[in-house]
């Protein structure tokens, strides 16, 4: 009551700017309120008013009376506005008259410790008319949340935040609404509002995998979640002096920071559109990254940022673009992937943007259920740019209320937890909300602590790769001292993760003994990798051990490849992987031997004597099994990529094994065909779609099966440049005689008399089928295996009858045939295989 009588304080306030309203009411355009003081000052030309200077326009709410200011009288480099704050332990309202409009709202907040009240123990919510922006917020919890270290040291005014909003304001008022959690306090050290005036988020916005949408802010606001400016250093409010804004550096977002390399402009940029002006600072396009190398992996990766946002809100991405390279249109096209969804395809800036040096940007929005999302750019190859490289400035994201609450509450709600110790529970409160909100600006107070948190969150940034490279990767190639003696750990506890999903970890030593020192006369083969040995390992097996050439880039990226698609594939029909040894700069695989070698080395240029039909049909089953497995095993399959009778290996009993998976690809993601990428492969058994369109599919391997195939049955080079020119590319000159329907002139002359012709006209069906035009029109790998097993039936039902080959079968791999058949038979629509192919024509038709 007294306190209600002592009376609205109404306080000072000064403006920075006034300007008229359409009703003749008096706009504020910049408030920029120093909390807890009556003193004011002035930064970068701005003066803050302390909020008990005497002035109006500002109305405190009754409650304050009852707040304890706080002189914190401490010199920090955050400068004065964190020198004083407002203690609140009951509701606080800042009412500001005259504001209309969209506004940047600010909260400064600073944590410290001022006579019993320690900001540790502080909880509050906040809300801006009605819309709720922090709920049961913790700053020292928001804080630890980015920076763990933070939580550790003396949070007193070593750091500060600022929550920022966007707010679109219509009743000429807005109340700032502070409310503590109960037996809890509350403080704000600074409050800014900064009008925008230009339409800064008006006009129509791409849902991402969705149509085009009015993005409407009035009722709604928005909650700055990251600014940065990508590829160049921190920008600060006062170079970006319209809106006050800062704009972080993006490294640390990065999930990679060498695959974007940094890039500036080389002459003036200016505004794609007038109107555009406020959109960024021109330093934000002044600055880009592009992508390092092309040669990566998995392409859509290549440029990624991570970034922690609250679950269950629909995001604006704001993308900052601006060509600084090319003088003409379709020079750089590129892909846009939010949360792993191709936002947008073929974006090429200097055709948006209307010319080079033309700053520009483009808007998505997206409803985010996890609490990452993804940001990423990849080269779009399937366009026919002659450029395919990645381009981008700036990147903000923004997140939008949802029924009216722009707060995240984490996780953290059980009664056991919220203990009635304020600091025990207010601690743990501050955690669990932490999860989720994020810190849009943590600045530091000190270099040292700058540079420390550099160089955490880039020891975090290596860490959170990717998942689908195996994580101790990274840590084991790039730190090879150290693994010395890891692997000697590794070797003894034979029940750790790294011993169980890759195998032994071999040392160099153990390596040179199995293979008497790298002997030339154990090489038994020679890749693009390297050189393949024949060794014995310590326990007498026999092993085939793949030494990558020590300066190979390729060697390192595809050993990377291998190592990871090995550790995740088992099957009868998959090489296995025995063990590995990367130590002294050396990258070695070992892999089980397999004693008869490649299946090329069985069909000509060899002294061995020839397959008979069964053993080649035999064979082909297997690699096909063994394909049919990587396409559909893994989670979104693996495209081998380098399908060819090198790459089928035989073991003693002449079953096959794919071989080589240093060039394999994950599949396309569901709601993509296809992967782009460069092509890669070898002559002869080279998808032609993959090589016009760039486009991998699981498809471009049946097309290289399918060459096997012809190569089989002909036992011919599938490239030979000594024959007559319709002759030297066996798929093509296989294919015709194939169409024909006289494939038996072409055949291995070594296969006569022992193949019913049944049998023969059935497998070139298959591999014309394979060898396609279009990828779609291919069959898959499961229905090649099936007709494949179809064909072995009637050689099987041929022979019977003829009695001409026996039991050169073997019991073992008669049984793999016949369980894999009944399950691949057990689909209807495949119950006869004349009829798939018959269904398959007429969808074609
Ligand atoms: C405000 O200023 C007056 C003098 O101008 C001073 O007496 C008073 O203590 C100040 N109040 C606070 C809270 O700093
Ligand atoms: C925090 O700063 C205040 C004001 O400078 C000081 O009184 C207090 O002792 C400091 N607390 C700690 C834990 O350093
Ligand atoms: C505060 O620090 C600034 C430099 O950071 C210095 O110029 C000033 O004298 C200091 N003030 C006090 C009261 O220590
Ligand atoms: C703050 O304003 C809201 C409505 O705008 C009101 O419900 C609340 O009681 C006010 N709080 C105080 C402490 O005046
Ligand atoms: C805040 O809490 C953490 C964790 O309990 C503690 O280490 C730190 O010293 C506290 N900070 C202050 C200023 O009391
Ligand atoms: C935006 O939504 C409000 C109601 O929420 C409506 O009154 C207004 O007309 C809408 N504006 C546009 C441009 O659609
Ligand atoms: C880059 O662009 C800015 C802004 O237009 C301009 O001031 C600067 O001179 C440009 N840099 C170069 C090297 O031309
Ligand atoms: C770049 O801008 C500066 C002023 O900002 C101007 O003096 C200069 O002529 C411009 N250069 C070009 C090439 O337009
Ligand atoms: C921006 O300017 C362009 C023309 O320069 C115009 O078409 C567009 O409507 C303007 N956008 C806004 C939001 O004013
Ligand atoms: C208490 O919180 C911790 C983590 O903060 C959580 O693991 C635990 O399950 C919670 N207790 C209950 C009963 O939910
Ligand atoms: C996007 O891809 C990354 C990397 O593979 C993965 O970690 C993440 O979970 C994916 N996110 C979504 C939303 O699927
Ligand atoms: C509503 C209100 O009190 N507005 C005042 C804000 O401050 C300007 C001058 O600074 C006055 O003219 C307004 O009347």
């Amino acid at each position: 009551m007294q306190m209600g009588k002592l009376a609205t304080l109404v306080l000072l306030y000064v403006v920075s700017f006034c300007s008229m309203v359409g009703t003749g009411e008096v706009q504020l355009k910049t408030v920029l309120i120093n909390c807890g003081t009556n003193s004011s000052f002035d930064v970068d030309g701005r003066r803050w008013v302390g909020d008990l200077a005497a002035n109006n326009n500002l109305t405190l709410s009754s409650a304050a009376a009852a707040d304890t200011t706080a002189a914190l009288s401490r010199n920090t480099s955050l400068g004065p506005l964190y020198g004083s704050a407002r203690i609140f332990t009951g509701g606080l309202n800042y009412t500001f008259q005259g504001v209309q409009g969209d506004y940047f709202v600010r909260l400064h907040l600073c944590p410290f410790t001022f006579d019993h009240y320690n900001a540790n123990g502080s909880e509050f919510s906040v809300a801006a008319n009605g819309l709720e922006l922090l709920s049961q917020y913790s700053v020292p919890g928001d804080i630890a949340t980015k920076n763990p270290d933070l939580l550790s040291s003396e949070s007193n005014g070593s750091s500060y935040l600022i929550k920022e909003f966007f707010l679109s304001i219509s009743s000429n008022e807005l109340v700032i609404e502070f409310l503590p959690s109960k037996g809890s306090f509350g403080f704000i050290n600074g409050l800014e509002l900064v009008v925008s005036e230009d339409d800064l988020f008006a006009g129509a916005i791409t849902k991402v995998g969705g149509n085009i949408v009015n993005l409407n802010l009035s009722g709604r606001g928005m909650e700055t979640m990251y600014r940065l400016n990508v590829g160049g250093s921190q920008i600060k409010p006062s170079q970006d002096p319209d809106l006050w804004r800062t704009w972080e550096v993006d490294t640390s977002y990065m999930t990679n920071v060498d695959a974007g390399s940094q890039m500036k402009n080389d002459s003036n940029i200016t505004y794609a559109s007038s109107n555009d002006s406020s959109a960024a600072p021109l330093l934000v396009y002044e600055t880009a990254r592009t992508m390092s190398n092309t040669q990566v992996l998995e392409k859509r990766f290549n440029m990624s940022w991570k970034l922690a946002v609250d679950p269950g809100f629909e995001y604006l991405v704001r993308l900052h673009f601006c060509e600084l390279l090319f003088g003409q249109p379709n020079q750089r096209n590129f892909r846009i992937y939010v949360n792993n969804r191709t936002a947008a395809d073929n974006f090429d800036i200097y055709a948006r943007a209307g010319g080079k040096n033309k700053a520009y940007h483009q808007d998505y929005l997206d409803a985010v259920s996890s609490n990452t999302l993804w940001i990423q750019l990849g080269p779009d190859t399937a366009t026919g740019a002659s450029g395919t490289d990645a381009l981008l400035n700036g990147l903000e994201i923004y997140k939008l209320s949802r029924n009216g609450n722009l707060a995240y509450v984490g996780t953290f709600n059980s009664a056991e937890n919220k203990t009635n110790n304020p600091k025990a529970r207010v601690l743990l409160v501050g955690i669990g909300a932490g999860i989720g909100s994020v810190l849009i600006l943590a600045l530091v107070a000190t270099v040292i602590f700058l540079l420390r948190k550099r160089r955490r969150s880039e020891i975090g940034s290596k860490n959170n790769a990717p998942g689908w490279r195996p994580l101790f990767l990274h840590g084991a190639i790039l730190n090879t001292t150290t693994n010395a003696k890891e692997a000697a750990g590794t070797k003894k506890q034979n029940g750790s993760v790294a011993s169980m999903r890759m195998g032994k970890r071999f040392t160099v030593a153990e390596i040179r003994a199995a293979t008497k020192n790298f002997d030339e006369k154990m090489v038994i083969g020679v890749g693009g990798f390297g050189k393949v040995y024949r060794g014995k390992i310590e326990d007498g097996t026999l092993a085939a051990i793949k030494r990558a050439h020590p300066q190979s880039q390729q060697g390192l990226t595809e050993f990377e490849t291998e190592i990871e698609m090995l550790s995740k594939l088992r099957h009868r029909h998959l090489v296995s992987m025995i063990g590995f040894c990367e130590e002294q700069n050396e990258m070695i695989l070992v892999y089980e031997y397999m004693a008869n070698g490649t299946l090329r080395s069985h069909l000509f240029g060899s002294a061995l004597p020839p397959l008979s039909w069964r053993q080649r049909l035999e064979v082909c089953i297997g690699a096909a099994r063994g394909l049919h497995y990587l396409h559909t095993g893994a989670d979104r399959g693996i495209i081998h990529r380098d399908v060819k009778t090198t790459n089928i290996l035989l073991d003693e009993k002449f079953v096959a094994k794919m071989s080589d998976f240093g060039l394999s690809k994950i599949g396309p993601a569901l709601e993509h065909t296809h992967v782009s990428t460069a092509v890669k492969g070898s002559f002869g058994y080279l998808d032609p779609e993959y090589f016009r369109r760039q486009q991998l599919t699981q498809k471009s391997d049946v097309y290289s099966f399918g060459v096997v195939l012809f190569e089989v049955i002909c036992a011919r080079a599938v490239i030979n440049p000594s024959l007559p020119k319709d002759q030297i590319n066996l798929a093509e000159w296989a294919l015709r005689w194939q169409r024909q329907r006289s494939l038996d002139t072409i055949i291995d002359p070594r296969l006569i008399g022992q193949y019913s012709s049944e049998s023969m006209k059935k497998f070139g069906e298959i591999a014309e089928k394979c060898l396609a035009d279009e990828g779609r029109s291919r069959p898959t790998m499961g229905e090649v295996l099936w007709h494949l097993e179809y064909v072995l039936q009637i050689h099987e039902a041929w022979s019977r009858a003829n009695d001409k080959e026996s039991s050169s079968l073997t019991v073992e791999s008669l049984k793999d045939c016949q369980a894999g058949g009944a399950e691949e038979r057990q689909n209807p629509l495949f119950t006869d295989p004349d009829l798939a192919i018959s269904m398959r024509q007429r969808g074609k038709r």
